[in-house]
């Protein structure tokens, strides 16, 4: 399997033949989400699914996060029409194309882009250390790659309000309650607990595993094209105010932003 620079593949995980683990490597920074780790995890799940021994791919980070999120470095001083065409969204857009199962598996933080990254797998199993949330709205901006869509789908309209509006987290025990996690499990055993589950359904048969992740996706899925448009156009937008500058660069100087509106 080939190397990549913020993620790291085991093709065999635990000797299985048929399971394959991507773990984000970019713990300096809490594993944040940036272009080029988005296109490795991206080429990696796309060798896996061409890849006729594998079956289910487990999504994990690290203890203290999964991923805290896009790199807010990156993104600081992006214009909406840089990020048109930086095109990420581009690489997001294809996590929709594997067939495969994907897993989550969740430690630690999981926060705007991880949130949404966590959300874009097909369920997430989290460790009882997990932490969610869409905190974009404190640093001037929203949500970007569906967290307005995925998250209110999975938790309704009034906890996903609550999370978006005030950028609050809530911790594993509350995403389980709500809906956005399937499971909780001790920290200590995700990877182990999480790898139990990739093996029943790598037992099951892998037409039907398909066909049936297809069929749950549809359901969940209708209507949600036209949500995520809005929600990137508005997510640009924010770009072109003078508070999302401040809430981004505010956060890359460690102080609390101060906002004017506008
Ligand atoms: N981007 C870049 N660097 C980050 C990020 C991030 N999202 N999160 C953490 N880091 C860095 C910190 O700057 C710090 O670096 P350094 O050691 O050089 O100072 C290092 O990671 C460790 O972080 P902290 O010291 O802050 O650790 P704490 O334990 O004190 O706090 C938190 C942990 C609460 C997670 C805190 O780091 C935090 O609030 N992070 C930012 C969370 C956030 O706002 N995420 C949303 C980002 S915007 C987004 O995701 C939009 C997605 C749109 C989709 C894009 C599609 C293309």
């Amino acid at each position: 399997m080939k190397t990549f620079e913020n993620i790291l593949v085991t093709k065999n995980f635990q000797n299985h033949p048929h399971i394959a683990l991507v773990q984000l490597n970019r713990p300096k920074v809490l594993n944040a989400l940036s272009t080029d780790l988005m296109k490795d995890v991206i080429e990696a799940f796309f060798l896996l699914e061409d890849d006729k021994d594998i079956r289910v791919i487990i999504l994990t980070g690290n203890d203290r996060a999964f991923a805290a999120g896009a790199d807010i470095g990156q993104m600081a001083e992006a214009t909406p029409i840089d990020q048109i065409n930086d095109n990420r969204f581009r690489t997001w857009k294809q996590l929709s194309l594997i067939t495969k199962p994907i897993i989550a598996a969740v430690n630690g933080f999981a926060l705007g882009g991880g949130c949404e990254l966590a959300m874009s797998c097909d369920f997430i199993i989290a460790g009882d250390s997990a932490k969610f949330g869409q905190p974009e709205i404190k640093i001037g901006t929203i949500p970007g790659a569906g967290g307005t869509q995925r998250l209110t789908r999975a938790i309704g309209k009034s906890k996903a309000m609550l999370a978006v509006l005030t950028g609050e987290m809530m911790d594993a025990y509350e995403a389980e309650r709500s809906g956005l996690v399937a499971r909780v499990v001790p920290a200590e055993t995700l990877l182990q607990e999480t790898f139990e589950i990739a093996k029943i359904i790598s037992n099951r048969a892998p037409v039907a595993v398909k066909l049936a992740k297809e069929a749950v996706n549809i359901a969940f899925e209708t209507a949600l094209k036209d949500g995520m448009e809005y929600e990137r156009r508005n997510f640009y937008l924010t770009f072109s105010s003078k508070d999302q500058k401040e809430g981004m660069k505010a956060f890359m100087e460690k102080r609390e932003p101060k906002y004017e509106g506008n």
